[in-house]
Parts: C-alpha cells; structure tokens; sequence
C-alpha cells in the first residue's frame, strides 16, 4: 500500500528520485492526488519548514526539499488540473517582486486549472507593471498574488495600487503563510484564501 509517510521522509531529505517513484507508485496503486499532496508532500515540506526556522535546515536543504517537491508536484499536476470544462474566466498567478517562494504558488495554479480556470503564471519576483500587463494581454477577470515573506507583503498593496491607477477591472485574490484576512481587508483586496482549495471556492465565487 502507498506509503504517505514514506514520500514525506524522502522529500525531507531532498531525495528527489526517491519522492518520483514513490508518488508514481502510490498514483498506480490508486492514491488520490490529494492525499498524496497532503499526506505525503505537504506534510514533508512543513517538517522542513520547522527544521528550517530552528537552524537545523539551511538554504540548500531546503532547497534540494524544494526540488524533490516540484517532481513530485509535477506527476500530480495532470491529476489535479482534470477537469476538462470550457475555462470559466482567466487569473493572472504571481509572486510579488522580492520573493521567490513558488511552491504554494504553483500548488494553487495547479487546482485553479483543476477548478477550470485558464490559468496564466506570471512566474516569481514579478513586478506590479508586469502584473498589469499580464491582465491586460489575456484580459483576465482575475488576479492572484502570492508572498511568503513578512518583507514582501507590502507589494501586495503595491500592485493594488497600480491596478487601481492603471483603471483595470479586475478583481485581486491574495494568499501565502504571512497573510490573513485582515491583511487583505487593510490592503483592499477583493479576497484572500489560506489553501489552495478554498482559492479554488474563492476564486469561482468571484467569478459569479
Ligand atoms: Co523561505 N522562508 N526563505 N525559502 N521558506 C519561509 C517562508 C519562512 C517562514 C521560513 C522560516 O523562517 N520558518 C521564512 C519567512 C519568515 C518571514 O518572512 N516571516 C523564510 C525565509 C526567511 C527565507 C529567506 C529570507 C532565507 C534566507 O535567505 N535567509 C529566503 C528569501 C528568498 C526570497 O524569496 N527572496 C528564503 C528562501 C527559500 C528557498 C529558496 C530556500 C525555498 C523556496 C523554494 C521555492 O519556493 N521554489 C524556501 C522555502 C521552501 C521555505 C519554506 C520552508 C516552505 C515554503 C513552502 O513552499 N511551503 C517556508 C517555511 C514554511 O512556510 N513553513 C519558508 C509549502 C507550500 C505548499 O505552502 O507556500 O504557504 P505555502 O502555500 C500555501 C498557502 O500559503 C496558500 O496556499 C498554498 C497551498 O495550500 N497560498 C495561497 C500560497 N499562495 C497563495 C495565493 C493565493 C491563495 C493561497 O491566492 C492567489
């Protein structure tokens, strides 16, 4: 039977080959691309994270983590992004300039996509003129803005501003470790969402 456990310590030590196989064998055995995420991927990656902030893990511990949880990601993507319905409008997806946290950000483009929306990503360390662009060129009725740092929540205000000024309809979604709901009433945010599931709920209930 798969072992969630298993792929957790995999990506905890940044085998990255070891967390392949192991997602694909719990995929062929029938585990739900949920429970994999969550159980195994999710839960490896927030141990990391404990370790990180206590000084046991550095940089590149993290980051090999970090690479073996884009593999894995990367089978589960066409699992989580199965839909097959007609997109039900466009989002711009993002992390703001500064920041180059990208896996939470990935992880909600890959469930908007399963949640039916065209999704168009801006990449990391993307600026409040690229963000306009962005909606512009693929008329999108939505934007979504992701931080993971204290430091680099202020942009968010930032690219609001600008959509603001630049005059554009659309509406701005925001999320990451850092921000809460308050943040995103201060900054004047259209909405905020903890995970990416409920980003998925926020995200169709903006869109009517
Ligand atoms: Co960084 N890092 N990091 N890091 N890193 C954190 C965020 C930190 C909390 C670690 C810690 O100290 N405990 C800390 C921030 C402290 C703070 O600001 N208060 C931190 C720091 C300090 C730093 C550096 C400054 C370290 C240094 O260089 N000294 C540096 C900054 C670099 C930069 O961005 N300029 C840095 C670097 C890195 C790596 C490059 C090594 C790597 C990133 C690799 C990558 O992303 N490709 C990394 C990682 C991996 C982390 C931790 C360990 C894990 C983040 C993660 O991927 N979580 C993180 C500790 C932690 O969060 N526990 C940490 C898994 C992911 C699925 O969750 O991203 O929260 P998350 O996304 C969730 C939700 O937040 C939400 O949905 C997602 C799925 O449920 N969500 C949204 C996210 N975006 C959303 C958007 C939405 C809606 C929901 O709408 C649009």
């Amino acid at each position: 039977m798969a072992d969630m456990q298993a792929i957790a310590e995999a990506l905890i030590k940044g085998d990255r080959d070891t967390v392949l196989a192991l997602v694909q064998q719990a995929v062929d055995e029938g585990a739900s691309a949920e429970q994999i995420l969550n159980e195994g991927l999710v839960a490896g990656m927030d141990v990391v994270g404990v370790r990180f902030k206590n000084n046991e893990f550095y940089v590149p511990e993290v980051l090999i983590a970090a690479r073996a949880m884009n593999a894995g990601m990367e089978i589960l993507e066409p699992l989580l992004a199965e839909s097959g319905v007609k997109p039900a409008g466009a989002i711009v997806i993002g992390t703001v300039k500064g920041d180059l946290h990208d896996i939470g950000k990935n992880l909600v483009g890959m469930m908007l996509k399963g949640g039916g929306l065209q999704v168009i990503d801006a990449g990391i360390d993307v600026s409040a003129e690229r963000f306009i662009e962005l909606v512009q060129e693929n008329g999108a009725e939505l934007l979504g803005l992701s931080a993971l740092l204290t430091t680099t929540m202020p942009q968010m205000a930032t690219v609001i501003e600008a959509v603001k000024e630049a005059g554009l309809d659309v509406k701005v979604l925001i999320g990451g470790a850092p921000i809460t709901q308050d943040y995103a009433d201060e900054i004047g945010a259209d909405g905020y969402a903890p995970d990416a599931a409920s980003a998925v709920d926020l995200a169709r209930g903006m869109l009517g």
